[in-house]
C-alpha cells in the first residue's frame, strides 16, 4: 500500500468521517426496517495482535484511527480465535466449522474440503454479492474460486458492478511476527510512521512473562509501532470508503486473527494467544442488528466459528446447516455462547495437542503432550526471532523470574485460571481442590465440545491422513466406524492421568487410535514407560506407522533405542510428507541416539532440498510446507549429533 502524509490522511479521515457520521446518525432510521437493502460488508484483519489499542484501555498504544471508529461502532471485549495461530483460525473463519473439525488444525498443511461444506463468500457470491480478498487466505484447504478478485487493491469494491452489494477481505500484514522479530522488517514496516506515533522503549509496560531488559522493551515499544502503522492503514481504507460514499451502508469489522507475534502470545494456548480485538462498525440503519442495550461496547463471548454464520444472517442468507457458531448481529440473533474454545495443534514441525475452554471467568486448558516444553527446540523458536533470542539470553543467563521459567518448562497436564483476578494467568489453581467444582465442569464441557464437533486431532496427523485416504477427513471423521472419537478422547485422557491397567487395555485395543494415545500416556511417564518395554518392542510392529513411531520414540527416550531405530529410519524416508515429519521430529526429540541414522538424516535433507544456498525457507527447500518442517527437524538432529549444520543455513 502506498503510504503518503500519515498526518493529513488521518487528520482528513477523522474529520470526514465524523461529518459523515453526525449526518447520518440525523437521518431518520426506515420506517420499515426489514425493507433495508443488503449492506455492503467489509473486513479489515490485521495479523498477529492482541487487543493492544487505546480503545481497550491499553494507554500506551497510540491508535487514533481505530479508536476513533470504537467510538462510532461497537467494541467487542470478548472476542476470541480458535487456534493461536495463523492457519486454523482463518480456516474457521471463512467455513464457520472448527479447524479441528475440517481436519485443517495444523500450521501448516493442505487437506481435502468436501464439495458442500463452501466458505461463506461463496454463498455471498451466489446472493449477488462481489466478493473480494487482499493479501493471504491460508485456509489450509485450496482457496481457488472462491474470490470474484484477489488483487493487491485497497479498493477492490471500486471493481463492482453498479449497486452490487460488495464483501471485501483486507488483509494487513505489517503486525505480523515477521516484522515484529525483525528488525529489516520492522524498518521497512515504520519507514514513513510519523515521529508522533514511536513508542517510547522506557515507557514500556511488558507483562511478567518477559525479563524487564532494555531490550525486551525495545521489542514491545517497535511492536506497538507497528499497531500504530497498521492504525493509520485502517484510517486510509476508511478515507477510501468515505470518499465513495459508502460509509451509511457498509458494516466493518476490525480485527486479528489471534494474539501478540510474541512467546506467550501467538502459538501459546492461552488467552493471550487467543484473545483479540474486535471492533464492528453499523451504520445507523443497520444498528438494530446489535440488540445492545448500550450500543458502543458488547461483553458477549464471541468465537470465530461465529463469523461466517453471523455474516450470512446480516445478509439474510440462509445458514447453512454444517456452519458450528452462533450468529450474534442481524435481525434475530442466537443466544450468546458461555463457552468459547481453543485448540492448539502442530505448528510447523512441532506437534501439539491442546484443548482450552474459556468463560468469562476462567480459562481450562487440557494438555494432551504435556511432556513437551512449551517453547520445543527448533526453528519457529530460534534466535533468528529478537523476542526469542532475548528470551534465550536471559533464560541461559539465570535471569528469568519463574513465569518466564515456565515458558521453558514441561506443561502442566491441566490448566485453570482465574480470569478475572488473575488476568496475566499466572497461577494455575488445577491442582487447588477449591477449584475441583469448576475445573471438573469446564473439563466436561470441553471434553462434550470434543466429541460433538469430532476433533480429528486426537488422532495424530499421519493416522487422520492414512484413514482419509480417499475422502476428506472431515467425511472419514463423521463416520462413526472410521473415527471412534468416544473411545479416543478416553485413551486421551490417560495422559498424566492413567493407571498401569486403564494404559494396558488402551495398548491392546483394535483401534490404532487408541493405542497411539497409550503409548503416549508412556511417553509422558518414565517410570511407567520401563514396565512396557516388552510391550512397547511389540508395537514396532504394530499395523499402524504412528504407533510404531510413537512406540519408537518412547523406547529411545528410556534408552531401548537399538530395534527403534530402524523404525524411525523407514519411516523417514517414506514418501508421504505428513509421516516423514513425525519420524523426522521423532530423530530431533531423541537427541544423540538419532546419530547413527546419520546419513539417512542427510538423504532426507537433500531430497528436500532445492537450493541449498538459498536464505529463504520457500527458495531452499522444495515447499515452504512439509519439506521446510522436516529439513529443519532433521537439521537440529543433525547438529545434535555433531554436525556443523545450522537451521536453515542459519538464516
Ligand atoms: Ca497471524
Amino acid at each position: 500500500m502506498k503510504k503518503t502524509d500519515f498526518s493529513m490522511f488521518m487528520m482528513h479521515s477523522l474529520v470526514l468521517f465524523s461529518l459523515i457520521l453526525f449526518f447520518t446518525q440525523c437521518a431518520k432510521k426506515t420506517s420499515d426496517e426489514t425493507d433495508i437493502p443488503p449492506p455492503n460488508i467489509l473486513w479489515i484483519v490485521t495479523e498477529d495482535i492482541s487487543p493492544a489499542l487505546g480503545c481497550y484501555g491499553d494507554e500506551y498504544a497510540r491508535t487514533p484511527n481505530l479508536d476513533h471508529l470504537s467510538t462510532r461502532g461497537i467494541r467487542f471485549t470478548n472476542a476470541y480465535a480458535t487456534a493461536p495461530i495463523c492457519a486454523p483460525a482463518r480456516s474457521c473463519l471463512i467455513t464457520g466449522l472448527y479447524a479441528t473439525s475440517l481436519g485443517t488444525q495444523h500450521l501448516r498443511t493442505e487437506v481435502k474440503k468436501p464439495e458442500n461444506i463452501r466458505t461463506f463468500p461463496e454463498y455471498l457470491k451466489e446472493a449477488g454479492y462481489f466478493v473480494t480478498n487482499y493479501g493471504k487466505t491460508d485456509y489450509n484447504f485450496d482457496p481457488s474460486g472462491i474470490w470474484d478478485y484477489w488483487e493487491q487493491d485497497i479498493t477492490p469494491w471500486r471493481q463492482r458492478r453498479l449497486n452490487q452489494p460488495f464483501f471485501s477481505f483486507l488483509n494487513i500484514g505489517s503486525t505480523h511476527e515477521g516484522p515484529g522479530n525483525i528488525k529489516e522488517a520492522y524498518v521497512i514496516a515504520v519507514d514513513d510512521l510519523p515521529d508522533s506515533l514511536f513508542h517510547d522503549p522506557e515507557q514500556a509496560d511488558l507483562p511478567p512473562y518477559f525479563p524487564n531488559t532494555p531490550e525486551m522493551r525495545k521489542i514491545w515499544a517497535h511492536y506497538y509501532d507497528l499497531v500504530s502503522d497498521m492504525d493509520a492503514q485502517v484510517g486510509q481504507v476508511l478515507t477510501n470508503l468515505e470518499e465513495d460514499e459508502l460509509m451509511d451502508n457498509t458494516i466493518i469489522f476490525f480485527f486479528s486473527d489471534h494474539g501478540f507475534g510474541l512467546p506467550r502470545y501467538k502459538r501459546w494456548l492461552y488467552k493471550t494467544g487467543l484473545h483479540v480485538p474486535l471492533i464492528v462498525y453499523l451504520p445507523p440503519k443497520y444498528q438494530h442488528y446489535a440488540h445492545l442495550e448500550d450500543e458502543s461496547v458488547s461483553e458477549d463471548l464471541v468465537s470465530f466459528v461465529d463469523f461466517a454464520p453471523t455474516i450470512l444472517n446480516i445478509a439474510g442468507i440462509k445458514i447453512p446447516d454444517f456452519m458450528q457458531g452462533k450468529k450474534f448481529l442481524g435481525d434475530t440473533i442466537d443466544q450468546p455462547r458461555k463457552y468459547v474454545y481453543g485448540a492448539r495443534s502442530r505448528a510447523d514441525d512441532m506437534y501439539e495437542v491442546s484443548r482450552a475452554i474459556l468463560t468469562k471467568d476462567y480459562i481450562y486448558i487440557r494438555n494432551y503432550l504435556p511432556y513437551l516444553p512449551y517453547i520445543q527446540p527448533g526453528y519457529i523458536f530460534s534466535d533468528r526471532k529478537s523476542s526469542f533470542r532475548e528470551l534465550r539470553k536471559r533464560y541461559l543467563a539465570g535471569e528469568l523470574n519463574v513465569e518466564g521459567l515456565k515458558l521453558w518448562r514441561q506443561k502442566p497436564v491441566e490448566e485453570l485460571y482465574d480470569l478475572i483476578n488473575d488476568p496475566f494467568e499466572l497461577k494455575n489453581l488445577a491442582e487447588d481442590t477449591n477449584y475441583d467444582e469448576i475445573k471438573n465442569f469446564l473439563h466436561n464441557q470441553l471434553k462434550a465440545w470434543i466429541l460433538d464437533t469430532r476433533d480429528i486431532g486426537f488422532l495424530f496427523e499421519p493416522e487422520y491422513r492414512i484413514r482419509s485416504k480417499d475422502i476428506s477427513p472431515y467425511e472419514m471423521a463423521k463416520d462413526p466406524g472410521s473415527f471412534d472419537i468416544e473411545k479416543i478422547l478416553a485413551a486421551a485422557e490417560l495422559v498424566g492421568k492413567g493407571t498401569m491397567s486403564e494404559i494396558t487395555e488402551a495398548i491392546n485395543s483394535n483401534d490404532s487410535g487408541v493405542r497411539f494415545w497409550g503409548v503416549t500416556a508412556l511417553r509422558n511417564d518414565v517410570i511407567m514407560a520401563e514396565k512396557f518395554v516388552r510391550t512397547l518392542e511389540d508395537l514396532l510392529n504394530d499395523p499402524s506407522p504412528v504407533v510404531q513411531i510413537a512406540a519408537a520414540e518412547t523406547l529411545c527416550h528410556i534408552n531401548h533405542c537399538n530395534n527403534a531405530l530402524q523404525i524411525l529410519d523407514k519411516w523417514v524416508q517414506d514418501d508421504r510428507p505428513w509421516l516423514a515429519l513425525y519420524a523426522a521430529r521423532s530423530l530431533q526429540l531423541i537427541g544423540d541416539k538419532a546419530c547413527p541414522l546419520i546419513q539417512t538424516m542427510y538423504q532426507v535433507l537433500n531430497k528436500n532440498t532445492k537450493d541449498p544456498d538459498a536464505t529463504r525457507a520457500s527458495d531452499r527447500y522444495l515447499d515452504f510446507n512439509f519439506s521446510a518442517f522436516t529439513s529443519w527437524a532433521l537439521e537440529v538432529a543433525l547438529a545434535n549429533c555433531g554436525e556443523d549444520i545450522l537451521v536453515n543455513g542459519g538464516n
